[in-house]
C-alpha cells in the first residue's frame, strides 16, 4: 500500500488517563477508553509511513471558548478535592451521585455544592466517565494534539491527524461525558478560526451522535455540524440527541445535519450518509475537521453498526472529494485488534 504521507500529532500524556471503570446501571465493569488504544494507532500509523509530531501547548485559551472555564477547573481540581475529601477510601476515582438537572432545579439557580460527592456531578450527565489522577492531563494534552493539528493545517498541510485521548464530542460547552472530558474537535474548529480560516464544517463518522460538538456550535452559521450515526431513537447514545430534527438554532439554524441509520446497518447505508453529509458541507466550508472514531465497525463493542474496513477507506475517499484541507480528530474505536487498520484505511482514503 502506497505510504501515508501524513503528521501524526502525539503526546505521551494521553496515556495517564486509566479510567479504571465504568460504572453501568449501576454495575461496575471495565472501562473501554484504554491507553492501549493510543499505543496501537500510534504503531498502526508509523507503521503505514505517518511522521509523529509532537503536541504543542496550543489550546489553553481555546478551552475557555469551547467550554464553560468553571467546567475546565473542575476537571482540573476535582480528583485533588476527592483525595483530599478522603473518598479514596469509598472509590478510587471521582464518581457522581446526584445530578443538578432541569428536572431537579426548576430554575433554581444553579450553586456550588459543599459536599465533594455532590460536587462531583456538577458538570458530569453519566456515571461512565470517571475522572483518575491522570484524567486532566491526559484531555489536556488531547486538546493540545487537536490544536496543534489545526495549526499544521491553518499553516498549508493538506491534512493532519490529531491522535487524541480521551476523546471529546460527547463533552458540551458545560458538561462531560460519554468517556469525553473536553472537546478536542471544537478545539481544532477554533484553533482553524484563530488562524484565519472563516467556515469550518464539523463531519463526524463516530458511530454514536456527537452531543457536545453540536451542542457548542449550534448557533453558529460559520460551524456546520454534521453527523451519520446509529440512531439514539432505537435506544443508542447519547438517546437525548442525534435527532434528525436537530437543525441549528437563530443564526445556526440550517447549519446542523444529523443522519442517524438503524442499528445493524453496514457499508451502504453508511456511505449513503456520507455522501450526504459532503453534500452539506460542499460550498459551504473552507476547511473540515473529521471526528474521525472507528467504532461503527463491525467488530467494535460499543456500537450495533457493521461498517467494514472499505467502508471506512471509501468515507475517506468520499471526503477527500470535496478538496477541503482537513483535521482528522480521534473519537472513539474500541477493538484494539482492528482500531488501527480501521484508521489508517479512513487516512488512507482522506489523503490520497
Ligand atoms: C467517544 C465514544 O465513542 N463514546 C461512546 C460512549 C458510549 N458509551 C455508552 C455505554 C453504553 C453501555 N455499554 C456497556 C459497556 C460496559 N463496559
Ligand atoms: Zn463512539
Amino acid at each position: 500500500m502506497a505510504k501515508l504521507d501524513l503528521p501524526v500529532v502525539w503526546s505521551d500524556e494521553v496515556l495517564r488517563h486509566l479510567p479504571d471503570a465504568e460504572i453501568w446501571i449501576g454495575v461496575r465493569t471495565p472501562g473501554t477508553e484504554l491507553p492501549e488504544r493510543a499505543t496501537v494507532l500510534r504503531a498502526a500509523l508509523v507503521g503505514a509511513g505517518a511522521r509523529l509530531v509532537q503536541a504543542r501547548p496550543l489550546a489553553d485559551e481555546l478551552l475557555g471558548q469551547a467550554h464553560d472555564p468553571a467546567l475546565v477547573a473542575h476537571l482540573r481540581d476535582i480528583y485533588r478535592e476527592w483525595v483530599d475529601g478522603g473518598y479514596l477510601e469509598y472509590q478510587n476515582r471521582v464518581v457522581p451521585y446526584v445530578f443538578p438537572t432541569e428536572a431537579m432545579l426548576e430554575g433554581l439557580p444553579l450553586r456550588r455544592p459543599t459536599a465533594v460527592h455532590a460536587r462531583a456531578g456538577q458538570f458530569c450527565y453519566d456515571t461512565m466517565t470517571l475522572v483518575g489522577p491522570g484524567t486532566w492531563p491526559a484531555a489536556q494534552a488531547a486538546a493540545h494534539a487537536a490544536a496543534t493539528a489545526a495549526d499544521l493545517v491553518a499553516a498549508g498541510e493538506r491534512a493532519a491527524y490529531a491522535l487524541c485521548r480521551p476523546p471529546g464530542h460527547h463533552a458540551t460547552r458545560t458538561g462531560f461525558g460519554g468517556s469525553c472530558y473536553l472537546n478536542n474537535a471544537a478545539v481544532a474548529v477554533l484553533a482553524l478560526q484563530r488562524a484565519g480560516v472563516g467556515r469550518v464544517a464539523v463531519i463526524d463518522v463516530d458511530a454514536h451522535h456527537g452531543n457536545g460538538t453540536q451542542s457548542i456550535f449550534y448557533d453558529r452559521a460559520d460551524v456546520l455540524y454534521t453527523s451519520v450515526h446509529v440512531d439514539p431513537g432505537a435506544g443508542w447514545f447519547p438517546h437525548y440527541a442525534g435527532f434528525a430534527d436537530e437543525t441549528g438554532t437563530g443564526a445556526g439554524e440550517g447549519a446542523n445535519l444529523n443522519l442517524p441509520i438503524a442499528p445493524g446497518s453496514g457499508d451502504q447505508p453508511w456511505l449513503a450518509g456520507v455522501r450526504r453529509m459532503a453534500e452539506f458541507v460542499a460550498g459551504r466550508a473552507d476547511a473540515i475537521v473529521l471526528s474521525l472514531g472507528v467504532d461503527a465497525a463491525a467488530d467494535d463493542p460499543e456500537s450495533p453498526l457493521q461498517v467494514t474496513e472499505q467502508g471506512y477507506h471509501d468515507t475517506g475517499a468520499i471526503l477527500a472529494e470535496l478538496g477541503l484541507p482537513a483535521v482528522a480528530v480521534h473519537e472513539g474505536g474500541y477493538h484494539l485488534p482492528t482500531l488501527g487498520s480501521l484508521t489508517v484505511a479512513t487516512l488512507t482514503g482522506l489523503t490520497h
